[in-house]
């Protein structure tokens, strides 16, 4: 890589707002040049003007990412037999030739089945899609599955539900158009705090022009600037969008000309919601009815209605019903393909959107279509080049069955790429057992000690953003190629060169040449063509000389009169060409308090810590923004079970016990507790609140119920170490991986 001294600009590898960024090099301009804790020279990165989605906009964890990207990373391939061994650098060829030699014996042995790969939405594009060509086309197993389905699955379920296909209709601008804005579980400020400021800025400059409603059951920073915060019980959104939905039609708020000629299901949806009266709803969520009223008021208005949701929906038993529910009241009023309207699901990580684009999910295949589906099979094995039939017709095993299968000593081979699943799964410690039955568990990573790592047996230095090109899509369908700008970390490689070389050695020459990533991306937009995700005009060259595009973008057609809005005529991607009423009943949460455990733990995230800490936790200032993490908890149940500010508390769940400092805080509603879920059994303040989560899912999306298991509290004597530093395991793995740093 040539040593550069112009600013590059690319897209920020953290949330999924995508906001473009501005590299600078060290020493720019004459400067000092900064270093990290380890002495690598630091870029530095602030907001680029020109970017369409974010026009200069950064946030804190975007302003600092350079400090993260040298320090602590893994930089050769290391292997041990088994996980009492110590750990040894091996060559790339010999990772190879192991990988070749294991993933041969097990097609052997067990068949395709017992080969599994748990990816992630921090893949650039080019690496989801070589590995969806690896696992679903060469090896023909659907076992691929993400991290996003512990974060998106329920928005995707949910679209092609109701609207017949997955791909948020809406765009940023429509941030400024709206004149309601709806907030459901979805923490802005801290999550997608760029679009927060946005919003923010709008409701300053014309405080009557736009009115912000948030449902959370927390008071979070979000909360603050509500005209209406609807603190309802966790787990009770669906009945509050149904007793919406009916008080609207009551209201006759409701667009009978968008009914009739765009949709369908209306007559079932009314039985439906039929008996969610005002005054069911707001005992059943825990709301005053003055304020159920109000908000259905704002529907029946025939205002222009935006829905931002995030986790707080998606992660449910019932997160597609929910995310269905909402789609409903758009279907109702008509608010959807139109400049300010319309349900908008705020995408989580960085790339998530271009996984689902490159068919990221154990049932998906590239161009947001179905293993299930013959002809789309076809297609792809087409494109792939690999025989009809190769692409198996079951989809495979999603991220949670991938731990049950390996419990079951049913997985041979477990291949985590950029994911931490020791920290970000639901009930930990059973993922930590199941992962010992496997015989061969390879994590890719940047960096070196991860909680996954301690339970690996070959792990493989990857090239993360900045150091490899690729593409990534954020939430508002809007691509941004991302280009390699500091050279790669040791003998880090790109994961989906990784995948491609194991392709060539598994004998699949032709179908994994490629000279470049840009190579790569041209050959997967070219099979989204005729997609709703039509991407075919969009190619490495391109978005370096345009700057980023929004699909769809067909090849020979470029940007189309939708590629800022979907469905502005009205004609959605069903087979009747008209959008679904959902139908579904309230079930409330999988795991309800009970006199044993009488509140509701929900986990989620800090403004300045972003997922495990593999990054964010190298930064200083982050970590001096939130010093440790702690249990929100409200004051009358403080003093219920005998706790102080800032005291100790023991939190136990049917799965397990930690202790964390206590938090008395009005911002949480009596009966719910919140914790961060940042702090791994790595980390100094180790908090695994995911230790204490269960594995309960939604039906349709498979998504876990990662917002809601039922906790008590009592005052804790002295701190309960996770698990694993009792073993004595973690000092030893410290010790090799130390070598490996330097
Ligand atoms: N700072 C920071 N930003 C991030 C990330 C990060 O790690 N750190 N991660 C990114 C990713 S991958 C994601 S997915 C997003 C997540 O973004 P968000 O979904 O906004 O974040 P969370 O804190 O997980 O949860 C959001 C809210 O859901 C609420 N909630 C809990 N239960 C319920 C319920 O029953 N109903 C409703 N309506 N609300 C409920 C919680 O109180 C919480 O405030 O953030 C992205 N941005
Ligand atoms: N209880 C509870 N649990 C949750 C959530 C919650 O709200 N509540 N949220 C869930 C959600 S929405 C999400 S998205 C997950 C997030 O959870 P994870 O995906 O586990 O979190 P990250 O720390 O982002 O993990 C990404 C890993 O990839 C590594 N990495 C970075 N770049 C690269 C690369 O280019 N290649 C490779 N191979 N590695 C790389 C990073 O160092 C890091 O270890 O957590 C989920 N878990
Ligand atoms: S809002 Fe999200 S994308 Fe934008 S700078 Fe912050 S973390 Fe990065
Ligand atoms: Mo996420």
């Amino acid at each position: 890589m040539p040593p550069t001294t112009a600013s590059v600009q690319s897209q920020c590898p953290y949330c999924g707002v995508g906001c473009g960024l501005d590299l600078l090099p060290p020493g720019e301009a004459g400067k000092a040049v900064k270093r990290d804790a380890e002495g690598n020279p630091m870029w530095s990165a602030r907001g680029h003007r020109e970017h369409p989605s974010s026009h200069g906009q950064v946030c804190i964890k975007g302003a600092t990412v350079g400090e993260t990207l040298g320090q602590g990373r893994l930089s050769q391939p290391l292997y041990r037999a088994t996980l009492t061994d110590p750990f040894e650098a091996i060559s790339w060829n010999s990772a190879f030739d192991l990988l070749t030699e294991r993933i041969q014996s097990t097609l052997a042995s067990k068949g395709a089945d017992a080969i599994a790969m748990y990816g992630s939405g921090q893949f650039h594009t080019e690496d989801y899609y070589i590995a969806q060509k690896l696992l679903k086309g060469a090896l023909g197993t659907n076992n691929f599955d993400a991290n996003s389905r512990l974060c998106m699955s329920s928005a995707v379920a949910g679209y092609t539900r109701s609207l017949g296909s997955d791909g948020p209709p809406c765009c940023y601008e429509d941030l400024d158009h709206c004149s309601v804005v709806i907030l459901i579980g979805t923490n802005t400020a801290e999550c997608h705090p760029v679009l927060f400021q946005r919003l923010l800025k709008r409701k300053k400059r014309d405080p009557n022009g736009l009115t912000i409603v948030v449902v959370d059951p927390r008071s979070t920073d979000t909360a603050k600037i509500a005209d209406y915060h609807l603190a309802l019980a966790p787990g009770t959104d669906l009945a509050l969008l149904h007793g919406l939905a009916r008080l609207i039609i009551q209201d006759n708020g409701f667009d009978s000309d968008f009914i009739d000629t765009a949709t369908e299901g209306f007559a079932g949806f009314t039985q439906t919601i039929k008996t969610w009266t005002p005054g069911k709803t707001s005992k059943f969520c825990g709301i005053a009815e003055k304020d159920l009223r109000a908000v259905a008021r704002l529907w029946s208005r025939k205002e222009r209605i935006l829905s931002l949701w995030s986790m707080g929906v998606n992660q449910r038993r019932e997160g597609t019903a929910v995310v269905g529910g909402l789609i409903n009241l758009h279907l109702l009023t008509g608010e959807i393909g139109k400049a300010g309207a319309g349900p908008f699901s705020l995408t989580g990580q960085p790339n998530a959107m271009g996984g689902r684009e490159a068919g990221g999910l154990a049932h998906l295949l590239p161009g947001y279509r179905l293993v299930t589906n013959a002809d789309h099979r076809h297609a792809v094995e087409k494109a792939w080049g690999f025989a009809p039939g190769s692409i198996a017709a079951h989809p495979g095993l999603d991220a949670w069955k991938q731990v049950e299968a390996m419990e079951r000593g049913e997985l041979d081979l477990w291949w985590v790429a950029a994911t931490n699943p020791l920290v970000s799964m639901p009930d930990l410690e059973r993922v930590k057992a199941a992962m010992q039955r496997c015989k061969l568990v390879v994590v890719s990573e940047a960096y070196a000690d991860t909680e996954t790592s301690h339970y690996a047996h070959l792990l493989l230095p990857a090239a993360q953003w900045s150091e490899k090109n690729g593409a990534m899509t954020n939430s508002e369908r809007r691509v941004t190629f991302c280009p390699a700008f500091r050279p790669r970390h040791g003998d880090s490689r790109p994961d989906w060169d990784v995948f491609a070389e194991l392709g060539r050695r598994l004998g699949f020459v032709d179908q994994f040449s490629y000279n470049s990533s840009a190579e790569v991306y041209e050959e997967f937009t070219a099979i989204t063509a005729a997609r709703v995700c039509d991407m075919s005009g969009l190619s490495h060259a391109l978005l370096q000389e345009h700057g980023p595009q929004q699909w769809p973008y067909p090849k020979g057609e470029g940007p189309t009169t939708t590629s800022k809005r979907l469905y502005e005529d009205k004609r959605f991607p069903t087979p009747s060409g008209r959008a679904k009423f959902q139908q579904d009943k309230p079930l409330g949460l999988a795991e309800p308090p009970c006199e044993m455990y009488p509140l509701v733990l929900t986990v989620g995230r800090y403004l300045g810590q972003w997922h495990t800490m593999t990054r964010t936790g190298k930064v200083p200032r982050l970590n001096a923004m939130h010093p440790e993490p702690s249990l929100e908890m409200h004051p009358n149940d403080a003093k219920r079970f005998g706790l102080d500010d800032k005291g100790l508390a023991a939190i136990t769940s049917r799965r397990g016990t930690l202790t964390a400092r206590v938090c008395i805080s009005e911002r949480i509603r009596i009966g719910s507790v919140f914790l961060p879920m940042h702090w791994g059994f790595t980390q100094a303040e180790a908090c695994e609140a995911n230790a204490l989560m269960h594995d309960q899912a939604c039906p349709i999306s498979k998504q876990p119920e990662l917002k809601a298991s039922a906790v008590m509290v009592a005052p804790a004597v002295s701190v309960v170490k996770p698990s694993e530093q009792d073993t004595g395991i973690l000092d030893n793995l410290r010790r090799l991986l130390t070598p490996a740093l330097r």
